[in-house]
């Protein structure tokens, strides 16, 4: 079973996209000088994980080259790995491949498919539940039940990856790949069922869109992303405190405060927290 834990708290993943088009960070560090300066900065602020992907899997995302993708995370992966756990976001076997050849020792997955790569690799494998592609995928999602059709399709997969010989497989509900804003709340509240499948679980809400519909004000206009941190902070706790190991984020600093709150005081009560005496009265 994978530790899902670092001096009692849940993992904090930090985003890392060198890309021009991701939703949030799309063009912040596009060249892989600035990543790398971004990748220390999240290193700096608690991150456990550096998540560094090449391309966006948002909705209507268009397929970047293998070539074009190696470009621009290679650099990244290998100057980071040093310092810090590297994670390569991608879906595409060569990819993978190259980017633990340059140091990544987990593979973050949106397409729940490269068990295969992971166990020959002898590395990480997260897979993430998403319902079509980034073209298709918000077309009208449709679930029976959703947190069971998710959970039996990540089952299933977790379980051909150990069976291949992956030693440490993490399971990722997918909020917002190919889910309605209702799907997304379903997942999030009934998170302990997904806990109970006893893989460690991944959730990343950071800054997604319903986190600006739900938090749009009286004029109804949705959030931008850039205003979506109390949203953002809210979702994770919730999930931390459901029992996920590890929360993907692009505020790392806030959500590690967030982690410690919930993974000590609050987990584990009056112990944890009233021993230690604070300087200032408020
Ligand atoms: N979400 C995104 C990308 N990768 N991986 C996992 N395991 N779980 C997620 O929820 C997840 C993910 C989308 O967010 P982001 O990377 O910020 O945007 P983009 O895909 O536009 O680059």
């Amino acid at each position: 079973m994978t530790e899902a834990s670092t001096e009692g708290r849940a993992l904090v993943m930090g985003i890392l996209n060198v890309t021009p088009d991701s939703f949030s960070d799309g063009g912040s560090w596009p060249e892989p000088e600035q990543a790398i300066r971004r990748g220390h900065e999240l290193i700096a602020q608690g991150a456990d994980i550096v998540d560094v992907g090449g391309e966006s899997s948002r909705p209507g995302a268009v397929e970047v080259p293998v070539d074009e993708e190696l470009r621009r995370v290679l650099p990244v992966v290998e100057a980071l790995s040093p310092h810090v756990r590297v994670s390569i976001d991608t879906v595409k076997e060569p990819v993978a491949e190259a980017a633990v050849g340059a140091g990544a020792t987990l593979v973050n997955d949106v397409s729940a498919s490269l068990w295969p790569v992971a166990a020959r690799l002898d590395v990480g494998w997260v897979a993430m539940h998403r319902k079509g592609t980034p073209a298709t995928m918000q077309d009208d999602p449709r679930y029976d039940d959703v947190v069971r059709e998710v959970g039996a399709m990540l089952a299933e997969r977790a379980a051909a990856a150990l069976d291949a010989g992956v030693r440490e497989v993490w399971i990722d509900p997918g909020i917002g790949f190919g889910k309605t804003v209702d799907h997304n709340v379903e997942l999030l509240a009934r998170l302990d069922e997904l806990v109970a499948t006893g893989h460690p679980v991944l959730v990343g809400t950071s800054r997604k869109a319903f986190l600006g519909v739900l938090g749009a004000g009286a004029d109804g206009v949705p959030l931008s992303p850039a205003d979506r941190l109390p949203g953002s902070l809210a979702t994770a706790t919730y999930a931390l405190q459901q029992g996920a190991g590890m929360v993907r984020v692009h505020d790392v600093a806030a959500t590690v405060q967030a982690a410690l709150l919930v993974g000590r005081p609050l987990a584990h009560g009056r112990d944890a927290g009233t021993t230690r005496e604070t300087e200032d009265t408020w």
